[in-house]
């Protein structure tokens, strides 16, 4: 089966004025995009509807995270039933940034995914290692662990909305990406994993993404690779290059 290539551009806490936000919509609006990618931004909260109501409509909007309630007193959360009231398609859950700096652990994640398709929204699930973590070989545990808590969630019909980010936390805002090779080798390994705890079809049709420093002079290459079905990209997302990465199967 073909699985559908797929770019999500994460501008993170990014931009901090809405001009600077039209600038990149602007550049989106009139570039040339590959239409067999799937193509998806996600902008800071507050610039979700605003931005869906200006870019193309072959680009869909991602939220950068969202709560596991529907409503409540949970102050400063924005729920999933919210996003999908907002016409918001996807959200991603599970950031190293989200993990780390926020504390959210594996069975939080899963249970916010949870919510998440139960609401009506698709999810970018993010997964992966930390430097010492990959020294120690443990990168395929590190994964397993963290999708293992979404697979003792997700029944397996829910696994058509989900798309995996392998996102090496050592990769993340460095420069220093992957090579195809390793990534390659983990997207298989993960590949792998789900086939033998959810199912050969799951394994087959998921998408498993790779995030961590990809630029337009990187992306070429990692896109060649049968296991990497397209990109999280932040800093690169920010800028015009941002268009070449979409179109990095073309
Ligand atoms: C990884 C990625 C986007 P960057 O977090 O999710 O960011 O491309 O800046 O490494």
């Amino acid at each position: 089966m073909t699985r559908q290539f797929f770019v999500g551009g994460n501008f993170k806490l990014n931009p901090i004025t809405l001009d600077a936000k039209s600038s990149l919509i602007d550049g989106l609006n009139n570039a040339q995009l590959d239409p067999s990618t799937e193509a998806v931004i996600a902008p800071p909260a507050i610039y979700l509807i605003p931005v869906k109501q200006t870019l193309r409509k072959d680009i869909k909007v991602a939220a950068q995270n969202a709560y596991f309630k529907e409503s409540g007193a949970f102050t400063g959360e924005v729920s999933p039933k919210q996003l999908v009231d907002a016409g918001i398609p996807y959200v991603i859950l599970g950031h190293s940034e989200r993990r780390t700096l926020f504390h959210e652990d594996s069975a939080l994640v899963a249970t916010k995914t949870r919510a998440a398709i139960d609401a009506g929204l698709s999810v970018i699930f993010c997964i992966g290692e930390t430097l010492s973590q990959r020294e120690a070989n443990e990168t395929d545990k590190v994964c397993q662990e963290q999708l293992q808590a979404a697979v003792d969630i997700l029944k397996e019909a829910d696994w058509s909305k989900v798309v995996i980010a392998y996102e090496p936390v050592w990769a993340i805002g460095t420069g220093k990406v992957a090579t195809s090779a390793q990534a390659q080798e983990a997207h298989a390994d993960i590949r792998t994993f789900l086939g033998k705890a959810v199912s050969p079809a799951v394994a087959e049709s998921t998408r498993i993404i790779y995030g961590g420093s990809v630029t337009a002079s990187n992306c070429k290459e990692l896109a060649t690779q049968k296991d990497v079905d397209g990109f999280l990209v932040g800093g690169a997302s920010l800028k015009p290059e941002f268009v070449d990465i979409i179109n990095a199967r073309k």
